[in-house]
């Protein structure tokens, strides 16, 4: 086992680094031709998903183990959280020393009557009660409010606009107030985060569940916030993308773009093509079985992210990375045969004929279907790498096939190689190069579009962390987490001025992941970074700061069983044994909204 994956342990806890790592040789990155299939070429690494299965099942084993030593020892205090220790980074911190607040057994949560607030209080409830063991119910806010308690409240504001909200603890109650239940809802993620990382348990632990005194003022710098899952090279099912939700939404990502089809595997039911899945869904790379969602799969997905305030993005990939649609229906293919299945990792080689008409009803009856499953207002068309469709011939029908987006209502996303063709309204394109220019890209901006940030060298979670990662590309050069962090989507494309960009997204693309573990140890502890750009404002950018606050979620991620590489640029705390299991039961519900949360099974 390499040092990568070592299950997570006092006994592993790497030396702390004493000045940042070497800075990757720039021309490893700079020099990649992103257009090159070569990049696409790499081994899978199957005994590593059990490797890292393990691991992440024996740091969740690790918190039913007895615990000695420090834990028990008064003269060993738990590590403290302070008030700023919150990733992403808030907008204003303002501590108040003297003033934490203790939740204790008989608290309350109190909560503006309106529905979907409850919804969020609900959620808190169901976040804290499994490693406090309290029953926290949750009621209406009566006024004067008691001590003690936790409220959240809806309330006017002028500045902290739709996902904004303002936190403050006192020794007597922590409040939460915005103006829209999505910032209820980030306020709430950040009160976890303010709780010790035992909080994660999923099981009753013996804490003193003190939160750091002061104030939080917060709201996001973009609002597009996203990750992307790849669940055509390899398929993940709805479990996996729930739990993967999960981690959007504890660093307060509002998007999940899912790439639902490429030459390996086609993974939405689509009614009026049907083989589309049962032909075009029955593989994965490296032959495996792979799979697909039903309508019913996708739609379940769909409503557990808007819960977390999380809008699904779906992507068709078209015209090219299309061989499992081919595979399906020949008569899509130039010369009208159907391919045989792609078990491989190749790209660029597969297109759908944009000179015949069939191929149109094919994208409006697929675009129109996923569209009227989706209440998001994004529709991704893909459009990237079709290496061996003409540039006029591609551009056409790109431009044909945005037309029939607004058709649907949605609104065209795009990998950046639709930047040439005509602009439709509101489009927009995602980045994913290596370069910081591309007067295509900002030609593009120039006529209306604007981009979402995912540049391979900085944001793609595929590529490895280091020479020796067991999983991963290397072709946009190795991201450790410092490459994920130290970029400012604000000026990062030349030409692209910050009021043009969106937001970020961070890409998984899964041709080497193929478990569960696989997709935590790629997204963890990079996809924190990638979330602070998103949110935090610029004046905040602070790589050391970031370094501290990151390591201090090494233990929540073992407290929750998350898999996560242990980079070594991070000064991750030496793990504090684990805290006695109280073998208490959690206490039963009090009513349905209270319920927790449809925690995704394994
Ligand atoms: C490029 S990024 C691709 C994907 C691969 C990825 C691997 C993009 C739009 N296309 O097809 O999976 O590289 O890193």
């Amino acid at each position: 086992m390499t040092a990568a994956n070592t299950p997570l342990g006092a006994d592993a806890v790497p030396a702390v680094p004493t000045a940042a790592p070497e800075p990757l040789d720039p021309s490893r990155a700079a020099g990649v031709d992103e257009r090159a299939p070569a990049h696409h070429d790499l081994p899978i690494h199957e005994p590593t998903a059990a490797e890292l299965a393990q691991a992440a099942a024996r740091a969740a084993d690790d918190l039913l183990a007895p615990a000695t030593g420090a834990a028990d020892d008064p003269a060993a205090p738990p590590a403290r959280v302070r008030l700023g220790d919150v990733v992403p980074a808030p907008e204003r911190v303002a501590p108040v020393p003297g003033a934490d607040f203790v939740l204790t057994a008989d608290a309350v949560i109190r909560v503006s009557p309106d529905e979907a607030a409850r919804a969020v209080a609900g959620q808190l409830a169901a976040l804290l009660r499994p490693a406090t063991g309290y029953p926290l119910p949750v009621t209406h806010g009566a006024r004067p409010e008691p001590a003690g308690d936790i409220t959240l409240a809806l309330a006017a504001s002028d500045d902290l606009g739709p996902e904004g909200y303002r936190l403050d603890v006192t020794s007597d109650g922590v409040r939460i107030e915005a103006t829209a239940p999505a910032g209820l809802f980030h306020g709430a993620q950040t009160l976890r985060q303010l709780l010790p990382a035992a909080i994660e348990s999923p099981v009753p632990v013996a804490e003193r569940w003190a939160l750091p005194g002061g104030s939080i003022t917060d709201r996001p710098r973009f609002p597009y916030r996203g990750a992307m899952l790849d669940v055509a090279r390899h398929f993940f099912g709805v479990p996996d993308v729930l739990r993967v939700i999960d981690h959007l939404a504890r660093y307060k990502l509002n998007h999940l773009h899912l790439h639902l089809t490429d030459d390996q595997g086609w993974r939405i039911a689509v009614d009026s093509w049907p083989r589309l899945t049962e032909v075009g869904g029955a593989s994965e790379v490296g032959g495996g079985p792979g799979g697909h969602y039903s309508r019913d799969d996708y739609r379940r997905i769909v409503a557990y992210a808007a819960e977390r305030h999380v809008t699904v993005v779906p992507e068709i990939d078209l015209p090219g990375h299309t061989n499992a649609a081919l595979t399906a229906y020949g008569e899509l293919a130039p010369d009208g045969v159907a391919p045989p299945p792609h078990t491989g990792t190749d790209v660029g080689f597969s297109y759908v004929d944009p000179t015949n008409e069939r191929t149109y009803e094919f994208v409006a009856d697929v675009l129109g279907e996923i569209a009227a499953l989706t209440p998001g207002p994004w529709l991704h068309i893909g459009g990237d790498e079709a290496f061996k469709v003409r540039p006029d011939a591609y551009a056409a029908f790109v431009e044909r096939t945005q037309r029939i987006v607004a058709g649907t209502g949605k609104t065209v996303v795009g990998w950046h190689q639709i930047a040439p063709v005509a602009h439709a309204e509101g489009r927009v394109l995602q980045w994913w190069g290596t370069k910081g220019e591309d007067p295509v890209t900002a030609d593009a901006v120039q006529r209306g579009a604007r981009l979402v940030l995912s540049p391979g060298n900085h944001a793609y979670l595929d590529m490895k962390y280091a020479p020796d990662t067991p999983i991963g590309h290397d072709w946009a050069g190795l991201i450790d987490v410092r490459r994920a962090y130290d970029w400012d989507p604000g000026t990062h494309l030349a030409g692209v001025p910050a009021d043009a960009v969106l937001g970020v997204e961070a890409p998984l693309w899964t041709e080497s992941v193929t478990s569960r573990a696989e997709v935590e140890f790629m997204l963890f502890p990079r996809l924190p970074a990638i979330a602070e750009l998103g949110w935090s404002p610029r004046a905040t950018h602070d790589w050391a700061g970031f370094r501290d606050r990151l390591a201090g979620h090494g233990p929540r991620w073992t407290a929750a069983g998350t898999a996560f590489h242990r980079s070594p640029e991070i000064p991750w705390p030496a793990e504090r044994p684990a805290p006695t299991a109280r073998h208490t039961a959690v206490p039963a519900q009090t009513g349905p909204e209270e319920a927790p949360a449809p925690a995704p099974s394994a």
